[in-house]
């Protein structure tokens, strides 16, 4: 990493740097630069660029349980996996160091990201939705794609859904799957209904099963999560081609946009979410046992891509953000779950971060998270400024209308990180983030501390608070409730105001 990268960053930045320097900036610091996308002017601050309002197209890659230290930008050994692809990414952009999904688990995450909204300002105070249940979002409440729709965009959302279909529980799965993702502004919709091995074991295409040849149910052997497939009549979706189909249906999708009109494409790929099911193709090819291979699939699956833009002499006008929708897990049960495998090869999935997914720890909620766009973002940057994936949404609103929109009904929680993006002097950062776990167990963070509340979602007390400082300490190691308690009682009291609020930003 340059030392410019670190001094331009605020405040706190310089006690953090050890840390950055073991993750991040490891693999940083061995970069080329021979990419097509490195080079780029910058503007001086964010009013400047406010002022030119623009619709870059947008491709937004949301992995899924990819931990923190499972890329070697991150510092993953590239004696254990590669990931050149994604690394490319980063090399031509910007990494956050302290960037955060709104939830240890999938659903609130999606839910945030297409919102820029708290998940559990909603009925869904802890958990995700399961297989059978309606549509999260209100289809009356804006979301990203339908802000794009209106200012132009084609928009498509393909991959992992999650988010529920229609109006009732339980979804009649033969039929129209409505209210869902085109009543809330995607124009293409192709998905993995719930999870990675669910038990729909079929692929939605709009509002409809793919292929669906008639309302007939024969259920069948058990998936991966021990519940019976439903047996649609409809072509079955093979586990480790699932990554390689959704990848073609992306680069399908891009081989149809154009210069003349922007696109987003939200791109949800099922891995690394347990089953690990490799492709044949990347079976092997690493040194971490089939998890690495699975993590390389994803590289792979962001190589095509990018690959495609590039065919399409796209990519100087598009805005690329990888991330994961939460912390990597560690199953750790009997030590034979290809995730344990890649552990005891030596990968750190989740670094130097404690916990893992479903858990308020670091590991549940912080995540890589990456932004290219050539000509403005510089290349090779890194920043330390807290952000979080429900704040995309504003960010978008701030690039294509140069300013954030007036009702505070539309991205109610959702803060601008284009000023760190454009590396601007007077950055309006996000004063304090809030984070959920599996039984919606809520944390604060708020510059260096962080503060777990333990209560769960549904009012239930699950051990005394905790507070952590995450600069000196930021594996989470050493409780300072009782040493801090004013600090503790100021983080108590700004949870429970965002609580009661209807928007924060
Ligand atoms: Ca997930």
């Amino acid at each position: 990493m340059k030392s410019n990268d670190i001094k331009r960053t605020s405040g706190n930045t310089l006690t953090r740097r050890s840390f950055v320097k073991a993750t991040v900036t490891a693999a940083m610091a061995g970069a080329s630069c021979d990419l097509s996308l490195a080079g780029s002017s910058l503007s001086s601050s964010a009013v400047q660029f406010s002022a030119n309002p623009s619709k870059p197209n947008i491709v937004f890659i949301l992995a899924d349980d990819l931990g923190y230290g499972s890329l070697n930008s991150y510092g993953a050994d590239k004696k254990l996996i590669r990931t050149p692809h994604i690394d490319r990414i980063a090399n031509a952009g910007m990494s956050f160091t302290d960037a955060y999904a709104p939830a240890s688990i999938c659903t609130p995450t999606r839910y945030s990201f297409v919102t820029g909204r708290y998940t559990w300002r909603t009925e869904l105070k802890a958990g995700v939705v399961n297989p059978r249940d309606p549509l999260l979002p209100d289809p009356n409440r804006a979301t990203i794609a339908s802000w794009l729709k209106e200012r132009g965009y084609n928009t498509a959302m393909i991959g992992k859904w999650h988010l529920g279909y229609g109006d009732k529980t339980p979804v009649n799965l033969t039929g129209k799957l409505s209210p869902g993702p085109l009543d809330l502004g995607f124009t293409y919709h192709f998905s993995v209904p719930q999870n990675h091995g669910d038990k729909w074991g079929v692929y939605v295409e709009n509002d409809r099963v793919y292929g669906l040849r008639s309302e007939r149910l024969q259920p069948y052997s058990k998936t991966f999560y021990g519940t019976q497939y439903v047996g649609l009549d409809a072509p079955q979706r093979v586990n480790k081609k699932v990554m390689g189909d959704l990848t073609d249906k992306s680069v399908e999708w891009l081989k149809q946009q154009s210069r003349e009109k922007p696109f987003f494409l939200y791109y949800a790929p099922v891995a690394v979410h347990h089953p690990i099911t490799p492709s044949n193709k990347m079976r092997g090819m690493s040194d971490a046992g089939p998890y690495g291979d699975f993590i390389q699939d994803l590289d792979m699956s962001v190589g095509r891509l990018i690959e495609t833009l590039e065919y399409m002499n796209l990519m100087d006008n598009t805005l690329i953000i990888f991330t994961s929708d939460n912390g990597g897990d560690i199953p750790g049960t009997d030590g034979q779950r290809p995730e344990d495998q890649a552990i005891k090869l030596g990968l750190r999935i989740n670094g130097d971060l404690r916990g893992d997914k479903h858990t308020i720890y670091e590991g549940g909620t912080r995540i890589p998270f990456i932004v290219s766009w050539p000509g403005k973002v510089k290349s090779g940057t890194v920043s330390n400024d807290m952000i979080s994936i429900m704040d995309i949404f504003a960010t978008v609103c701030e690039i294509t209308d140069g300013k954030l929109p007036d009702s505070k009904d539309i991205a109610p929680d959702s803060f601008s990180f284009l000023p760190s993006l454009m590396q601007a002097e007077n950055k309006h950062e996000r004063p304090s983030l809030v984070t959920s776990d599996v039984r919606g167990r809520q944390a604060l963070r708020k510059g260096n501390w962080k503060y777990i509340d333990n209560t769960s979602g549904q009012g239930e007390n699950l051990g005394r608070p905790q507070l952590y400082d995450l600069v000196k300490d930021p594996s989470e190691t050493t409780d300072m409730y009782d040493q801090k308690p004013e600090i503790a009682k100021r983080l108590a009291d700004e949870l429970d105001r965002i609580r009661q609020a209807q928007a924060t930003r």
